[in-house]
């Protein structure tokens, strides 16, 4: 295809076809060294014709026989075949001028396509018949008028050079005198056109650079027509002779691969009316055309096999195929840089250097994800790595921490120069990056993206692993330091509020308070110091402080609740020491002068005291070792008062002795003064406070009565048989027992067959012993005669009960089995006149029928011990 059609006759530019027929061209790899010529002038003026024989193109020209009508529509382009020593050389064909075809009045194609011509022509014909010249009604006067007219609406730095072909010249008329008419004619046009003010004093002069050629009759001197056109076309071919007609090759065309962009943008200029700013169209033409191949580029990498292949080499475990992994990202776009720079380098050049610049930070953007997810898994891998070593180094946490991230931060800093390229490598020469400026490929991202800031970026997320991994590390390290000063804190403190609620003095909880406020200060100051090592800053080391005071406090409260659900406990240890020692201290032996029932009410007084202090926790408030927490004077009125209200509610629970308790009454019930109510709660007290209500108070004394019943109704059979000169109904040890393990551990031991066996077995012995020493003659002569004269006895004695066990067993073999009768056996003739007491002991390993048993006695005595669940 030689010829091409531009623009329709209905007036529509053909873009896809224009851009094949320039790429049969091979437009796409001109220079910015090429040069379009149009021509204008009437219609049938012989352009075409004039177009063919000059340039060598082959524009449809009108065949004489075929009818005048036959003309050039619309635009047409052709690539001049003709060799050209300044560069291609491209012709645009119009639709004459003539209004024929079109109508008189519509002069619209005409201005559009003079417009378009003027515009993207670096040289423009026009034709005009040679009799025209200085003629009022010349045929080529509206055509020039419209010329005149577009100029004004094009901004051109440079002159747009008008070539006037005079047709038809004969020998006769002097070509200088034609010169001087068309300048006269053309003067007088300029002046009849309306020019905007700021152009009424130029001269068309200032628009255009006139030429002025000639050619001879087409038909009539043919040879000489070929001959000069010929010629002519020397003018177009060589730039370096004086009447050249090549354009100034100074850059300042619009590059051939941006021609279908330029031809496009001019045309709906011109369609739409606009004033066309040249050097304006031109950076627009650069900035379209610069981003298309940028944008080429770019989508040439991003769908290249290469790229995926690397992707995919990216291992989650941090390591790459190969190393140079930013060698490798760096050649990717270095490949795209280059076609770009390629193809863009006839575009003007601020554009585009600032579209390169764009699509750099473009090719970052889309390479930037394989750098990062390496970077990732390495910065990973590393942590992990450091979180492992710091966690089995078994150095202070300073050291540690200090030696690891060290190390990661060399093998990260190694990591990153291998994984990110030099951003310098992108640029183009003598560029830097602070010249090349960020531009904003994504518009949202506030980031440019170089490589440099990838590397920031990655590294800043690094360091946060980095130091939260150490963090965690001593977040761990000072909980175990904390924990471990907890647990001495607990000991110690523990030990101590136990040892003071065992026994407990009147002032229990002041002595509480101040064991609460000395050890906080004490144990904050030694978790103080243990944390030293980890540099805490202030708030730290005062949050630290508080917590280990209020864990103080926790403990000691914990201690005295544990204390107060143990209230039975501590109660019976309470009326032991009081029941079953003497004034002196010592244990108790129960004579017939003793009044149990007094010790009994002493005793239980005692625990009563116990219970009283431990109903309601009276720990200060805020005595966790914070200065000025004292308890205020009125306060402690406050707490004293309550207390003594409890300590007589309380108190209800001793009976105490009735004043005719000796003469029975009748109507006892009547005359007595009604027993006081136990509260239904503390009045006044906090409800956080209270340890043991009421109600608990009350079910823990009935516990407690009946756990200690048996040791006073077994004192009261001792005092009895002190009385009447007997043994004590029940030996010291098992009232000891009873009050130690309580009762119903005592009826454990005595439940079991095997252990009861070997009690009574044992108890049976020991009672055989008693008797034939005859202990109770020996102690008459005093103590320690007494005892002396036993000791002699012990042995002798044993073994002559041994050895009459031995013989009734022997002599009772095969009558009798052994089995339950063997205890009796052997105890009946043992016990002999001590029968009585041994069915004594009999009841007691019976059990369950103790109270009732001793019931008459003990109410006998004054004191009544009441049935469990009274
Ligand atoms: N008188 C004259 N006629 C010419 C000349 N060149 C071409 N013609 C004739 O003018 C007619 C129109 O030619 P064409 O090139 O089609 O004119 P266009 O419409 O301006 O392209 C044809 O019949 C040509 O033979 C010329 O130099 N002088
Ligand atoms: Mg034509």
């Amino acid at each position: 295809m030689t010829k091409h059609q531009l623009v329709t006759h209905d007036g529509e530019l053909l873009e896809a076809p224009l851009a094949s027929y320039l790429e049969t061209l091979g437009a796409t790899q001109w220079s910015s060294k090429y040069q379009v010529v149009a021509i204008m002038g009437p219609q049938s003026s012989g352009k075409s014709t004039l177009m063919n024989h000059v340039f060598g193109t082959d524009f449809q020209m009108m065949d004489e026989s075929r009818g005048r009508s036959q003309t050039t529509k619309g635009v047409w382009l052709a690539k001049s075949p003709k060799d050209n020593a300044y560069g291609p050389t491209l012709v645009m064909d119009l639709e004459g001028t003539d209004g024929r075809e079109r109508g008189e009045d519509d002069t619209k194609f005409e201005k559009q396509s003079s417009l378009f011509a003027m515009a993207t022509a670096d040289t423009l014909l026009v034709n005009i018949w040679c009799h025209d010249i200085g003629r009022e009604n010349a045929s080529g006067k509206p055509l020039l008028k419209t010329i005149f007219q577009v100029i004004l609406k094009i901004f051109n730095p440079k002159k747009t050079t008008l070539l006037f072909v005079i047709r038809d010249k004969t020998s006769k008329t002097p070509m200088d005198a034609l010169v001087r008419d068309m300048r006269t004619d053309l003067q007088s046009i300029w002046r009849s056109v309306t020019k905007p003010s700021k152009f009424e004093r130029r001269s068309f002069d200032d628009f255009f650079t006139l030429e002025f050629t000639s050619l001879p009759h087409y038909e009539y001197a043919h040879d000489q027509f070929i001959e000069e056109g010929n010629a002519l076309y020397g003018r177009f071919a060589d730039p370096n002779r004086r009447d050249t007609l090549c354009p100034v090759a100074d850059g300042s065309n619009v590059p051939a691969n941006g021609l279908v962009v330029s031809l496009r943008e001019t045309w709906n200029a011109v369609v739409g009316d606009k004033d066309l700013d040249l050097p304006a169209h031109k950076v627009m033409v650069a900035t379209v055309r610069c981003e298309e191949i940028a944008g080429a580029k770019l989508a040439t990498m991003c769908e290249g096999r290469e790229l995926a292949s690397l992707t995919s080499s990216v291992a989650p475990d941090g390591a790459v195929a190969a190393p140079g992994l930013g060698l490798k990202l760096a050649a990717h776009a270095i490949i795209a840089l280059r076609g770009y720079d390629d193809e863009a380098q006839y575009f003007d050049e601020s554009v585009r250097v600032a579209k390169r610049d764009e699509l750099r930070t473009r090719l970052v953007h889309a390479l930037k994800p394989i750098a990062q997810t390496h970077l990732k898994h390495v910065g990973e891998k590393l942590v992990r790595r450091l979180r492992n070593a710091m966690a089995a180094s078994k150095d202070s946490f300073a050291f540690v921490s200090a030696g690891a991230t060290k190390e990661a931060r060399e093998e990260w800093a190694n990591a990153v120069a291998d994984a990110v390229p030099d951003d310098d490598s992108l640029l183009l020469p003598g560029q830097t990056l602070g010249d090349a400026g960020g531009v904003d490929s994504e518009g949202d991202q506030s980031d440019l993206d170089t490589w440099r800031a990838v590397a920031d970026r990655v590294t800043d997320d690094f360091e946060k692993l980095l130091a939260a991994c150490v963090a965690d590390e001593r977040k761990t390290r000072v909980g175990d330091a904390t924990r471990a000063c907890e647990r001495t804190m607990e000991r110690a403190v523990g030990s101590q509020v136990t040892g003071l609620i065992e026994d407990p003095p009147e002032d229990l909880w002041e002595r509480l308070d101040a064991v609460l406020a000395t050890s906080a200060r004490r144990h904050c100051k030694a978790l103080h110091d243990a944390l030293k090592g980890f540099e805490p800053g202030a708030d730290e080391s005062t949050a630290a402080a508080a917590a280990m005071a209020t864990r103080v406090r926790e403990v000691v409260e914990a201690k005295t609740r544990d204390a107060a659900e143990k209230a039975v406990e501590l109660m019976k240890t309470a009326f032991a020491r009081v029941f079953s020692k003497d004034s002196r201290g010592l244990p108790r032996t129960w004579k017939a002068t003793d009044d149990v029932a007094a010790a009994n009410r002493r005793a239980q007084r005692e625990a009563v005291r116990v219970l009283g202090l431990l109903a309601v926790s009276r720990l200060g408030k805020d005595s966790g070792g914070t200065p000025g927490s004292k308890r205020t004077e009125h306060d402690a009125e406050t707490q004293a008062r309550r207390q003594d209200a409890i300590n007589a509610a309380l108190s209800t629970f001793v009976q105490e002795p009735d004043i005719d308790d000796d003469l029975p009454n009748p109507d006892e019930d009547v005359t007595k003064p009604p027993r006081p109510e136990l509260p239904t709660e503390w009045v006044g007290e906090d409800e956080n406070a209270v340890m043991l209500t009421p109600q608990e108070c009350r079910s823990a004394w009935r516990k407690f009565e009946a756990d200690t019943a048996y040791a006073v109704s077994q004192a009261l059979a001792a005092r009895e048989a002190a009385a009447r000169g007997g043994a004590p109904a029940a030996p010291a040890w098992m009232i000891a027992a009873l009050l130690i393990t309580g009762f119903d551990e005592a009826m454990w031991l005595l439940r079991n067959p095997i252990t009861l066996l070997f009690l009574v077995a044992t108890g049976l012995f020991l009672r055989a012993m008693y008797n034939n020493m005859d202990v109770e003659t020996a102690m008459r002569m005093g103590v320690v005669p007494g005892l002396m004269f036993l000791a002699t006895k012990v042995v002798p004695t044993a073994m002559a009960i041994l050895k009459k066990l031995w013989e009734e067993g022997a002599m009772m073999h095969g009558i009798q089995p052994v089995g339950s009768g063997t205890g009796s056996g052997a105890a009946g003739p043992a016990a002999g006149a001590n029968a009585n007491a041994a069915g004594g002991d009999a009841s007691i390993a019976a059990g369950g029928e103790k109270e009732r048993v001793f019931a008459p006695s003990v109410s006998g005595e004054g004191v009544r011990v009441r049935e469990k669940g009274e």
